[in-house]
């Protein structure tokens, strides 16, 4: 068992209860929590429903990166509602146009040592500055805020040990892109990565947090470097010198399990479609044509990375092949570009700039056409996110981009032919206190006819009548359960967003997957996903449980279920079981029934088996065996039909 760790020290310190066995539950306390507007809204929504009056926490923000396109109402509805209610609670608020809520936190607030949640998956971003920084559903962050420990499996860590230094153009995104080409995005639930060795004091604090920002595509809880001089300097540059804590690993601390990363040996690389797993060399791309280029999001959106790009940009001018689009990832990062001349440089090359904030990453935007190749700095490229059906999405670093965006196609930044700029670090970033605002007690909390209330689940029954309404595979992600982009705006408005739900499933002349979820609840049914391995990965969306909730889904049975979206699940009620058998996945198809007598009484069997039984179209009948990963405080939650009922 790991001794002696980052991972160890902060949750010693700010240990509430549970086991310490790797795996058992253990309950953290929350120094800090952020949110986004697109799970925001539900979140306050939520923690009004829990009763609220303020805030517990040290510092929480909501910020208002994702839903900004304001076509219709909605979305300005849901930023006025955002800021009043925030007002109201004690919550530092964030407007649209400050910049993506993870490069913000980091440039604000973000504190080494501390602990932060939000209900966001790329909350990890943190770990770059030596905070334990999770990703959780809003309900969860609610939770959080209400001064309530914050639950995790007490993690195994993983030790990844950087040895040497980065070579010109190479970059942070090569390391976090060699290490999924290792652990993939599977099987890595339950873990922490550590960063050590000789190469972390070579990486500044931004690169570290592409590091641990993209970590979160591995699956794991979440990744953390130590916080050293180069910590200290980042919060020099930020005005913050005096919120520096050293924090490193003991000299003989243990890791579980030990990847050793050779900076020196790394070469530029992309994850292919459509997985941030499925990792190649630039050069075996080389030659590739491309259409469009997107830099920026919360992996790569921070001043170095854009800087890169500025200067190789300098007096160059782009393919005539590509279009660039470039988002800077906050405020701050865009005036120093403005200022420094930088902004006129990607302007003079050809680059679109876009406004600050998530915008094309989260599919809001910059669709690319049919048939063709999008290169992006941004994190994920799961099928279908960037708004286009059967999208070829590749994921790479700022220097690559560029070197894509130069040429028209994939083009190792080595072979460039000039030498790879390096950005003098700035001594003081520009600092927009003035744009964040604070709580103001007693504030009239603003709802527009667009913010609904959170729904409840019922109870659940003694007798589970269920029956299948979809048959899914491998590696299914929230964004294939609930998709973003032109649908985000309808996160404050269950009944609509329930619509569709699975909808990259749905075909012609079909009924829908919400038609039949629905119709399945209505003939007095409990609705049945099955899904296989890897399911829920993503996106910390907590619309993935709440619609599929709405429409009368019960059971979710798969081979493995994602951390966050299975906690998403308990919290509104859902069953998240896994096949104890996995060649029962086999045997079960869409429209059968699996019932399952006294399941209350069975997920209090020790053993965490839970029988039921599959009844096929010609009535045979077989049973199986589940099993479930469930705390004694889930099976409450569960059982009382999630969380808000209790
Ligand atoms: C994403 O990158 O998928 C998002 C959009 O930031 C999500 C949150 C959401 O769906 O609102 C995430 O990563 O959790
Ligand atoms: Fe926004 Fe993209 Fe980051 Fe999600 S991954 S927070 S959509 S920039």
């Amino acid at each position: 068992m790991a001794r002696g760790t980052i991972t160890q020290k902060i949750i010693d310190a700010h240990y509430v209860s549970g086991g310490r066995q790797p795996g058992e539950p253990v309950g953290i306390h929350i120094d800090q929590t952020l949110t986004q507007d697109a799970t925001g809204t539900m979140a306050y929504l939520e923690l009004e429903a829990i009763g609220v009056e303020k805030v517990a926490t040290e510092l929480s923000v909501s910020y208002v990166d994702h839903n900004m396109m304001q076509n219709g109402p909605e979305n300005r509805n849901d930023h006025l509602y955002l800021r009043s209610v925030a007002a109201n609670k004690g919550v530092v608020f964030s407007p649209p146009g400050n910049g993506i809520c993870h490069q913000l936190h980091l440039e604000r607030f973000g504190r080494p040592g501390k602990t932060l949640i939000g209900s966001d998956s790329h909350t990890p971003t943190g770990g770059g500055i030596g905070m334990m920084a999770i990703g959780a559903g809003g309900l969860d962050v609610a939770m959080a805020m209400a001064g309530r420990p914050f639950f995790i499996p007490y993690p195994k860590v993983i030790g990844v040990k950087l040895t040497g230094a980065l070579r010109p153009w190479c970059a942070a995104k090569d390391v976090i892109l060699k290490l999924l080409s290792i652990l993939t995005t599977k099987g890595n639930v339950g873990s922490i990565v550590e960063y050590f060795g000789d190469g972390v004091e070579t990486l500044g604090v931004p690169q570290r947090s592409t590091i641990t920002n993209m970590g979160a595509e591995l699956g794991v809880t979440t990744s953390i470097f130590p916080s050293d001089a180069t910590t200290r300097r980042w919060l020099v540059q930020q005005g913050r010198a005096d919120e520096f804590v050293e924090l490193l690993p003991d000299a003989d601390a243990e890791y579980d399990r030990v990847i050793e990363i050779e900076l020196d040996k790394l070469v530029p690389m992309a994850a292919c479609p459509s997985s941030p797993d499925n990792i190649k060399t630039v050069a075996e791309l080389e030659g590739v044509k491309v259409d469009q280029v997107l830099i920026g999001s919360c992996t790569n959106g921070g001043y170095r990375d854009l800087a890169v790009v500025a200067m190789a940009l300098r007096g160059r001018k782009i393919s005539p092949d590509v279009t660039l689009g470039i988002a800077p990832g906050s405020r701050t990062v865009l005036e120093m570009l403005a200022s420094n001349g930088m902004l006129a440089d990607m302007i003079s090359a050809g680059a679109r700039i876009l406004e600050v904030g998530c915008g094309a990453c989260i599919g809001q935007g910059q669709s690319p056409a049919d048939d063709t190749v999008t290169v992006r700095t941004f994190n994920r490229n799961f099928a279908g996110r960037s708004g286009t059906k059967g999208d070829q999405s590749y994921l790479v670093s700022p220097e690559t981009a560029v070197a894509v965006a130069l040429t028209g196609k994939f083009t190792d930044p080595r072979n460039l032919g000039f030498d790879a700029p390096v950005p003098a670090e700035p001594e003081r970033f520009i600092r927009e206190d003035a744009l964040l605002q604070q709580p103001v007690a007693g504030t009239e909390i603003v709802r527009k006819r667009t913010i609904g209330e959170p729904p409840r689940n019922s109870a659940l029954p003694e007798k589970l009548d269920g029956k299948v309404v979809i048959k899914v595979g491998d590696k299914i992600t929230t964004d294939h359960i609930m998709p973003a982009g032109v649908h985000l705006k309808l996160r404050s408005n269950i009944p609509a967003y329930s619509k569709v739900v699975f909808e990259c499933f749905n075909q012609p002349g079909v009924p829908t997957f919400a038609e039949r979820a629905a119709a399945v609840r209505d003939s007095g049914k409990a609705g049945v996903i099955i899904g296989r391995d890897s399911y829920g990965q993503g996106s910390s969306r907590e619309h993935a449980a709440i619609c599929p909730m709405y429409l009368g889904i019960k059971v979710v049975a798969a081979l493995a279920i994602e951390r966050i979206h299975r906690a998403n699940l308990v919290n509104f009620g859902i069953l998240p079981l896994v096949f104890a058998n996995p060649a029962d996945y086999d045997a079960i198809d869409e429209n059968d029934s699996l019932e399952f007598k006294d399941i209350r009484a069975q997920l209090d069997d020790p053993d965490r088996r839970v029988a039921g039984v599959l009844v096929k179209a010609d009535g045979s009948r077989k049973e199986i065996s589940f099993t479930h990963a469930l705390s004694p405080d889930d099976i409450v939650t569960v059982k009382a039909g999630g969380r808000l009922n209790r």
